[in-house]
Parts: structure tokens; C-alpha cells; sequence
């Protein structure tokens, strides 16, 4: 059956009579800026981001620049340079930005670039798509003036072969602690972005792509109502296209703390192997409230706002 669109806005629980949002369900902005919330223990990313709008740059910039910290380290083994490889021994990156206009870019399966955040930003700005991939993302990068190194640090390629004496080749599926970055910000001007950024599960087989690049996956937002974003193991994610759950639960009036728990329990309801691994969501709406919510206990969070930055544990629901 096709809906005309007349009979969509009878449906849209969100039509007002010009069809448009009913004013009463968004969020009004007040100024909580800046604030910035980030995945996991990640201050060095939210004191670039906190850094980025205190020299006037927007959202956009702040949650690139935060996303560029874990990217560049090489400890860090989730993300950019140092991260994990595939089991064919590759690092492949995934990452995605949004702005508050609802411009989006992401890129997937690249390799060899140590800053897929702003491979994904240019993506956005300078293409007409909104998603690069593998070859393509690299060509493209490469004719941006990115440059081209080995992100397979010595510690990763041990651990990679650590993995290989016992796996059989297996793909990794855990609840292991990963420190992939999701990362949401709002700037002076009350605009949300986010970016999130990540190599993707340890040892996964060549050529996957995780939630993390999709946009209503691994992040999302609408400046009429805040952002989500997610880590974990990202085939739930992607199944369940959480961030986009999570923000469109806020639009229809839940706060970012209940939000992120439904998305979770749509996860426990569906599937039973939920025991077996680990999601987490962070949530923040134009009102500068915040939610945080894990399936496993472990998840935690990294918040600055009102002046101070701390890391938070997140309430989960394994018990
Ligand atoms: C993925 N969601 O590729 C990512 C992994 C992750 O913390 O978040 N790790 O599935």
C-alpha cells in the first residue's frame, strides 16, 4: 500500500496541521552550552572538543577535534592509529560526523588514514554523498591532501597474533571493554553535533562495517531534539538502528535517560544472546540533560558540562 501524504500526516504521531513537528514536543534550547559527552573514559577528547569552542569554533568542530584524540593514539587500541586489525591482520576504519543541519558524511572500511573523522567531514562538506568506502574512501582521501601511513602498531600486530594461535580464524564476538568514541557537543549557539569513530571489533573478518559509520546507527542527531550515540558490539546497533531510536524517543518526549534504556531493552526483548555482549548509548538533548545507559556493567562515559569534566559510570541492565 503506498501512503499518500495526506495519509502520512493523519499517521505521524508528530503532525501538527502543517505537518510539521508540534512545538510542544521539542526541546528548547537554553544555554548549557558548552557541553560535550563522550564514550568511555575520554578526557584528552573532550578537552580538545571543550578547547575547539572556547576559540569560537562550532559543534561540528568540537566533536571533530575530540574525535582526532583517540584517533592519533596509539594505545588506544579501537580506534585509529594502534587499533586492533581484521583477523587478516588489516586496521579498517569506521567513522561518521553530523552537524546540526542534518549534513551528514561517514566513511568505511578505509585503511590507512589516521583521521577518519575528518575523511568523513570532508566527505560531507566537499562530495554530494554521504558515505565513502574502502578503495574509494581512500582515493578520496588521498586527493584531499590526507596522508597515507601504516596504522598497524607493533603492540596491535602481537596481539593480533596472540589471537591467531587459538582463534582458528573465528571472529571475535565479546563484551570486551572497547573505547570506540562516540562523541556528542553543543556550542554557543545551542547546535548539537556528533561524531564517532572507531577499528571496529578486534579481529573481525576483512571487509566488515559496523554501526559505527552508519548514520541512526552508530550516532545521530536533529538540532530539534539532541544526539545519540552508541558503542558496543555494533551488529545490535546496526539491527536495532539505535541512535535514531534514542533521539526519536526523545522527540516523542522521553528524557535522554529513559530513551537510551528503551533502546537498550528493545535489544534484551529481541535477543536472547543478550547476556553475551556489551551496548552502550549516550544521549544529551537541547535542554543540556543528558542519559547513559549499558546492557553490561562497565560502560562508562566521559561528561563536561557546567565548567568540570568527569567520567561517570553508566546504570546497565544485566544484572
Ligand atoms: C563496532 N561499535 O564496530 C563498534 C565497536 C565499539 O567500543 O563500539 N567498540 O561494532
Amino acid at each position: 500500500m503506498t501512503l499518500t501524504r495526506r495519509d502520512f500526516l493523519k499517521h505521524s504521531a508528530l503532525a501538527g496541521p502543517a505537518g510539521l513537528a508540534r512545538p510542544e514536543l521539542l526541546v528548547p534550547a537554553t544555554a548549557n552550552a558548552p557541553l560535550v559527552l563522550s564514550t568511555w573514559n575520554n578526557r584528552g577528547a573532550n578537552t580538545a572538543a571543550l578547547d575547539a569552542l572556547a576559540k569560537g569554533g562550532t559543534a561540528l568542530d568540537a566533536v571533530e577535534a575530540g574525535a582526532r584524540v583517540p584517533e592519533a593514539d596509539p594505545n588506544d587500541t579501537s580506534v585509529g592509529y594502534g587499533g586492533y586489525p581484521d583477523r587478516d591482520g588489516r586496521v579498517t576504519l569506521d567513522a561518521c560526523i553530523m552537524d546540526w543541519r542534518g549534513n551528514a558524511g561517514a566513511v568505511t572500511f578505509l585503511e590507512g588514514i589516521m583521521h577518519p573523522i575528518s575523511v568523513a567531514r570532508a566527505v560531507m562538506e566537499k562530495t554530494p554523498h554521504v558515505t565513502l568506502s574502502g578503495a574509494g574512501a581512500l582515493q578520496f582521501a588521498l586527493e584531499q591532501g590526507f596522508k597515507k601511513e601504516n596504522l598497524l602498531t607493533e603492540k596491535s600486530k602481537k596481539a593480533w597474533e596472540e589471537w591467531k594461535k587459538t582463534a582458528k580464524y573465528q571472529p571475535k564476538i565479546n563484551s570486551e571493554r572497547h573505547d570506540t568514541i562516540g562523541i556528542l557537543a553543543i556550542d554557543a549557539q545551542n547546535n548539537v553535533s556528533g561524531a564517532c569513530t572507531t577499528s571496529g571489533l578486534a579481529f573481525k573478518m576483512h571487509g566488515r562495517v559496523g554501526d559505527s559509520p552508519v548514520i541512526g546507527a552508530g550516532m545521530f542527531v536533529d538540532n530539534e531534539v539532541g544526539g545519540a550515540c552508541a558503542t558496543g558490539l555494533g551488529e545490535f546497533v546496526l539491527k536495532t538502528l539505535g541512535s535514531f531510536l534514542v533521539v526519536e524517543l526523545m522527540r516523542q518526549g522521553r528524557t535522554p535517560q529513559a530513551a537510551c534504556e528503551e533502546a537498550i531493552g528493545r535489544i534484551v526483548k529481541r535477543y536472547p544472546s543478550y547476556k553475551e555482549f556489551q551496548i552502550g548509548y549516550l544521549a544529551v538533548n537541547r535542554a543540556g540533560e543528558t542519559g547513559a545507559f549499558g546492557l553490561q556493567k562497565g560502560f562508562n562515559y566521559t561528561l563536561s558540562q557546567n565548567g568540570q569534566t568527569r567520567v561517570v559510570e553508566a546504570e546497565w541492565y544485566g544484572k
